[in-house]
């Protein structure tokens, strides 16, 4: 059987981020995956188990699940379909197809590509990966969490840990993760942006709800409703989920500071994980006594993404108004 497909990332201090909060900051460098986001650990997982007879993949995605679906077929020497909404922007496509997959692109979000490659699925009998509601994604995902236990060494534990939530599988992964070495009391912080914020509304609303339309420039956070898994541990009481929001400037704001401070460039959607420091929301946690002072090391959860280069970062820069 071919794979793993994805490799032990590493996890390092970010003297900027620690400085400013106060406590260490370890860095879970996704962004340095073989398909340059997290995605490929659970989708990696779900062909191992699924696709070994297949003939050929479809995948549904905002970008990086197309890539991670695109690279493992690669490896298994299968033909892969990604469907991409037209949100997302021309680099997308144009990684996709340089790692030799066809790409279709249907309707405007995420929710309308994924009805097409469900189609495809029936009519040309692919095998259907899904970008983020599917157990054996989060199996996948969550051996990021045994990465980052072997990393600190024993005795060590992480105060709390970022992530961002697009459909909520890297949340799911991250929650089975932390339970699986032990952790079940270390608080999640889920991190979304304005209008891209389908699991923050369904904390409030106490129910999935389904958002209206993606307003974010985070089109890989972009998707209409969150998955139940997720909004079932949202719901738990074994577990802490704090979900919080920023803006997509203060995600803007945290690409450039990362690109400056760490050297790495990262999208938008992994932008949302790290405002959490740069913006202050782990700080402002810790004034509301949602999240203890002093905090453990905090580790932050770098998912990474593909769908950002210099010319597209200066796209976002003028899109996205500065704030005055
Ligand atoms: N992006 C998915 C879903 O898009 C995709 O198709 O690529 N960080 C990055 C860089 C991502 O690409 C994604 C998901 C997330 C975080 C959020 O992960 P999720 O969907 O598992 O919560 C619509």
């Amino acid at each position: 059987m071919p794979g793993p497909f994805h490799i032990n990332t590493p996890l390092v201090e970010s003297v900027g981020m620690s400085r400013r909060l106060g406590t260490t900051v370890y860095l879970k460098m996704e962004s340095s995956q073989p398909s340059g986001s997290f995605k490929i650990r659970g989708i990696g997982h779900l062909c191992q188990q699924m696709a070994m007879q297949s003939k050929g993949l479809v995948c549904s995605s905002g970008g990086n699940a197309g890539m991670a679906a695109a690279h493992v077929a690669r490896r298994m020497g299968l033909p892969a379909t990604i469907v991409v909404p037209s949100s997302s922007p021309p680099l997308v496509v144009q990684n996709l197809q340089d790692l030799g997959a066809t790409v279709k692109i249907t309707g405007e979000v995420w929710d309308e590509a994924n009805a097409e490659a469900l189609r495809l699925t029936e009519t040309e009998g692919l095998t259907y990966v899904p970008p983020f509601d599917h157990p054996l994604l989060w199996e996948g995902h969550s051996t990021v969490i045994p990465e980052i236990a072997a990393s600190m060494g024993p005795k060590q534990k992480p105060g709390a840990v970022v992530v961002s939530v697009g459909g909520g599988g890297l949340l799911c992964g991250v929650a089975q993760g932390l339970r699986g070495v032990g952790w079940e009391d270390v608080p999640i912080v889920t991190m979304e942006t304005e209008g891209a914020d389908c699991f923050n509304a369904a904390v409030k609303a106490g129910t999935i709800v389904t958002l209206e339309a993606i307003t974010s420039e985070a089109k890989c956070l972009g998707a209409k409703t969150v998955c139940r898994k997720a909004f079932q541990y949202s719901q738990s009481t074994e577990q802490a989920i704090i979900s919080e929001l920023v803006t997509d400037q203060q995600a803007l704001h945290a690409v450039e500071t990362f690109l400056d401070e760490e050297r790495v460039l990262v999208e938008l959607a992994c932008g949302a994980a790290l405002a959490a420091v740069y913006s202050g929301v782990i700080q402002r946690l810790q004034d509301e006594g949602r999240l203890p002072r002093p905090l453990g090391h905090l580790v932050v959860i770098v998912c990474g993404g593909s769908s950002i280069n210099r010319e597209q970062l200066a796209n976002l820069q003028k899109k996205i108004p500065r704030p005055t």
